[in-house]
């Protein structure tokens, strides 16, 4: 058995669950990356997400073998988020129009792992990261060749361009690395920086002011938006996908007939019924959304901070 064969199983099967892309990195310490991240984070950028400057997690984030000690190689995937036709009066990313990616990309993670083990006879030590671990999954990514960092600062692939959600797997698999770097192709364009209601989008730095991001202000700020913000949320009540949508690497895509581990949510629509909805009717229709996260009153401030906004409030 070579590392080589268990690559080729990992990635082929990756596929087969739904991810379009599948690559290995090394888990050695981000030194660049480091100082962008800790840049961004002097410049206070992160506004009320707390967690990203935590002392220990930050450690962590920069090396991952002090976040999982076992550590020798790392699985990096991608999945497709599909595109759906727009709600008419509430804005909802599309991420957030499916099942909690949080639920449906581990367990996905967990049969590749089961029938890696299954396949190779051997036992794997492991640890799934998505969004809730101290891991710079973009940077992760961008070891991995799976794309470069855009202006807006999302991961983009030539060919599954920036609309996927991605994941680190890390393990004590040896997998054969580095991979080459993908060359930057953003070249002249600047179309998810001029289209960007807030102008958060910093261009030259490829970072955003998250403090400034409609998808900030919808999703993880907890304290009450000042008119400003509120006013350049527009329609948006949980998430953003402009700068997405207007990247020229997004356009053309097929979404609708792409492989996804991502499963469409109907039941999640947000209309008026939620105004006089109870906190357990609540949970019952956000069940498995991620905007149930949100909790009731801010949702509510969302929506009709959203409807003020349409001038209807
Ligand atoms: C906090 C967070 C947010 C914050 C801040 C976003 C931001 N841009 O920093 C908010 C709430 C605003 C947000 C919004 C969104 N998010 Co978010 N978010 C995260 C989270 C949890 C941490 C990001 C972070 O550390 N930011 C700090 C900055 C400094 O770090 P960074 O963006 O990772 O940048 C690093 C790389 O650029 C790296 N780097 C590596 N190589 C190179 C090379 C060069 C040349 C340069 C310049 C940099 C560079 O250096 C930087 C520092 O390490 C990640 C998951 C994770 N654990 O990584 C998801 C994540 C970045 N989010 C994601 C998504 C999908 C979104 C939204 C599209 C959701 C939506 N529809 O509303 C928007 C997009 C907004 C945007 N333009 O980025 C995806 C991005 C996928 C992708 N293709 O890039 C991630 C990876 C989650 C996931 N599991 O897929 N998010
Ligand atoms: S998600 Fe929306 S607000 Fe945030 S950077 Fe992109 S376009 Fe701007
Ligand atoms: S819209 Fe243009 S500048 Fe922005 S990330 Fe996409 S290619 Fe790069």
């Amino acid at each position: 058995m070579t590392s080589n064969e268990q690559k080729q199983w990992l990635e082929s099967e990756a596929e087969r669950l739904g991810f379009c892309l599948c690559g290995f990195a090394s888990i050695e310490p981000f030194e660049t990356e480091k100082k962008i991240y800790l840049d961004w984070l002097n410049s206070n950028a992160h506004g009320e997400m707390a967690y990203l400057a935590r002392p220990d997690a930050l450690e962590k984030r920069f090396d991952p073998r002090v976040l999982f000690p076992d550590g020798k190689s790392a699985i990096v995937l991608a999945t497709p988020i599909p595109s759906f036709p727009r709600h008419a009066r509430y804005v909802v990313a599309d991420f957030a129009r499916c099942v909690d990616y949080h639920e449906t990309i581990p367990a996905a993670i967990e049969t590749l792992i089961d029938g890696f083990q299954n396949r190779f006879a051997c036992r794997v030590s492991y640890k799934i990261c998505v969004d809730a671990a101290p891991v710079l999954e973009r940077a992760f990514a961008v070891r991995a060749g799976l794309g470069w960092i855009g202006r807006s600062s999302m991961l983009i692939h030539p060919k599954f361009g920036s609309k996927m959600i991605l994941a680190v797997v890390l393990t004590d698999l040896m997998l054969a690395f580095p991979a080459s770097a993908l060359p930057d192709r953003c070249g002249s364009c600047r179309r998810c920086a001029d289209a960007c209601p807030t102008g958060c989008i910093d261009g030259e730095k490829r970072t955003i002011d998250a403090q400034r991001c409609i998808s900030y202000l919808t999703i993880e700020r907890k304290s009450e938006l000042d008119p400003e913000s509120a006013r350049m949320t527009g329609a948006h009540v949980f998430g953003c996908d402009i700068c997405t949508d207007v990247c020229p690497w997004n356009q053309g895509r097929e979404t609708s007939r792409q492989r996804t581990v991502l499963i469409g949510n109907d039941a999640a629509i947000p209309d008026d019924a939620d105004f006089g909805i109870t906190p357990a009717e609540f949970k019952q229709k956000y069940a498995s959304s991620p905007i149930l996260r949100r909790k009731l009153p801010r949702w509510l401030k969302n929506l009709e901070n959203a409807d003020r906004n349409r001038g209807k409030r």
